[in-house]
């Protein structure tokens, strides 16, 4: 697709003023206790795992605009991701979702990512949809319904996910339960979560233990009246209840209007419960939208988060597991993906070059005002260049979504897979 020298010869276009704004903001930072390498490394180290089912144009329930060239095949979706991979070297795993990604040759599936460079980051289990040869419908339920052979299907559809995971080596099983009622009185408020922590507990059980569970919540949608985990405190209560392995993950779309997202991120890390991250952009709800696209400030309190618990000696967290949850009707997906990764990388630098000292000292101070205007120092240095230099030193390209553009990486998609090609997914 793209040739091997494409993205080095694209990247000796940009070297010259690429090497003019590194050095002017090595400059800068040289002036503030930076260890600029050391930032840059961390950038290159810092991967962000794609989800098999936003490679695709997903559209919304009024409508889908196909793009063409989209993946037909989970063998075409690996692909796509390896080619994220090339032009940013920041995403180097896959996650999956059953049964929209069923690996059906596991052998070959495990040479074409090796070949690749890749890994599966999760499995994703599925209990929000009906499949046409499943015995029982999941309309009022799935872990939690009142009916026992209900619940047993979806515990069985689960440890099936634990099993490609453990043949796949993915480490990381995803529980999102669109289990909830939609209006008052429809469901048993407490027994409903009683059926869920021990069906969950059945799938716990099943896990290998390098496998974590990663508990997903969300307050509403596909159900108005309630879900039955609604917030990051019903999944903390959960994870208590599993073990160890089981951690919150927090999708930045399942949050209502305003909520502070970076706080429950720091009370998380204080438990030693943050398990993953699903980042996508979002205003009114699970709108699903380029992360860091229209509130990149809280993106970057989250990073702050993210950075002050892992230089906290008193944190013991285990490895946090990005990844991106995205859906796209107006972009081209792959184009999306490159921006996320690149907000993401941006927010994460930025995070880095926070005072830590001087905003610790102005905490403990009570110094609103320098706290605040620590914080905004980072937040408001132009990182850019950090970034792309972290791009060029893994081998990625110094601008990915304008070396994609250069190398027509869509048009040729759209050659070999066809205009109306169609993928599976949401
Ligand atoms: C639910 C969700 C969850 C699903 C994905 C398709 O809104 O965020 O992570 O698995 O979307
Ligand atoms: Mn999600
Ligand atoms: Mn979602």
């Amino acid at each position: 697709m793209l040739a091997d020298d494409h993205i080095q010869d694209f990247n000796q276009s940009l070297l010259e003023d690429h090497q003019f704004r590194y050095d002017y903001l090595a400059t800068l930072l040289s002036r503030r206790a930076v260890d600029l390498p050391q930032v840059v490394q961390q950038l290159i180290d810092f991967q962000v795992a794609i989800p098999s089912w936003a490679l695709g144009t997903g559209g919304t329930r009024f409508g889908r605009y196909p793009l063409g060239g989209e993946p037909r095949s989970l063998e075409e979706k690996i692909a796509d991701v390896a080619l994220l991979n090339r032009l940013n070297r920041s995403s180097n795993s896959i996650s999956l979702h059953i049964p929209w990604d069923i690996p059906r040759d596991i052998p070959a599936l495990q040479q074409q990512l090796q070949e690749s460079g890749l890994t599966i980051d999760s499995m994703n289990s599925n209990t929000f949809q009906d499949q046409k040869e499943q015995p029982y419908s999941y309309k009022f339920g799935s872990l939690s319904s009142t009916e026992a052979s209900v619940r047993q299907q979806a515990i069985q559809h689960n440890i099936e996910c634990v099993e490609y995971g453990k043949q796949l080596g993915a480490k990381i099983h995803t529980v999102w339960l669109a289990d909830g009622s939609n209006f008052p009185g429809q469901q048993h408020l407490r027994r409903a979560y009683q059926r869920t922590a021990e069906s969950l507990a059945s799938i716990y059980e099943a896990m290998p233990s390098d496998m974590t569970m990663l508990i997903e919540y969300k307050p509403y949608e596909p159900h108005f009246y309630s879900m039955v985990i609604p917030d990051w405190g019903t999944s903390y209560s959960l994870c208590q209840y599993l073990g160890e392995n089981a951690q919150v993950l927090v999708d930045l779309g399942h949050h209502l209007p305003n909520t502070n997202i970076e706080q429950i991120v720091g009370r998380l890390l204080h438990f030693g419960r943050l398990g993953g991250f699903h980042f996508n952009g979002s205003l009114y709800g699970d709108d699903d939208l380029t992360t860091g696209s229209a509130k990149p400030f809280q993106l970057f309190l989250i990073f702050n988060e993210l950075v002050d618990g892992a230089q906290d000696q008193a944190v013991t967290n285990a490895a946090v597991a990005y990844m991106i949850d995205a859906s796209h009707n107006t972009k081209d997906p792959l184009e999306d993906l490159l921006q996320s990764v690149e907000n993401i990388l941006g927010a994460y630098a930025k995070a880095l070059l926070v005072d830590r000292a001087a905003l610790h000292e102005a905490q403990e101070n009570n110094d609103v005002v320098r706290a605040e205007e620590i914080l905004r120092d980072a937040f408001l240095t132009d990182v850019r260049p950090l970034v792309a230099e972290a791009y060029r030193q893994s081998g990625g390209a110094l601008n990915p979504v304008a070396a994609y553009r250069a190398g027509q990486v869509r048009e040729q998609l759209i050659q070999q897979r066809g205009k109306l090609s169609l993928s599976t997914g949401l």
